[in-house]
């Protein structure tokens, strides 16, 4: 079994998609053994967003973070790591493949609707970074 951290980012909680979203990730077998809401800090969204500092896009992804509300999940199941992220879509919405949560509902490269952990180093880290242990479902 394998975890990583989902996002709904804030253009996906305030155009109504979280429902749609988790919809989508229970069909798929997917289960969310963790959930809550959260608005970032500035500073919050630059610690989350770290590996990319120094990169262009970096002041406005984190800006547009701590711009609203987000649901972050943890997700469990096999291979969900690139489960999910097939789910979610290339980060590049033109690119992404039809019936993906990016190519239906993504306008904007920057904002992107959903996060998604690219691999068990990040998984970890991204987890532990919104939840504690007490927090995450155990069975
Ligand atoms: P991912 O979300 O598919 O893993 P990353 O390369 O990790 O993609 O980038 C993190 C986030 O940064 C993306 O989801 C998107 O919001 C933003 N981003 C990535 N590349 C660009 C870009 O070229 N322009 C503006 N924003 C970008
Ligand atoms: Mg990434």
């Amino acid at each position: 079994m394998e975890r990583t951290l989902a996002i709904i980012k804030p253009d996906g909680v305030a155009r109504g998609l979280v429902g749609e979203i988790i919809g989508r990730l229970e069909r798929e077998g997917i289960s969310i053994i963790a959930m809550k809401m959260i608005w970032m800090t500035k500073g919050q969204a630059k610690a989350f967003y770290k590996v990319h500092a120094g990169k262009p896009f970096y002041e406005g992804l984190t800006g547009f973070m701590c711009s609203g509300p987000c649901v972050v999940m943890v997700l469990e199941g096999k291979e969900v790591i690139d489960t999910y992220r097939e789910l979610m879509g290339a980060t590049d919405f033109k690119e992404a493949a039809k019936g993906t949560i990016r190519h239906d509902y993504a306008t904007d490269i920057e904002k992107n609707v959903v996060h998604g952990s690219d691999g068990p180093r990040s998984a970890a880290f991204e987890i532990a970074y919104f939840f504690n242990e007490l927090e995450i479902l155990k069975r």
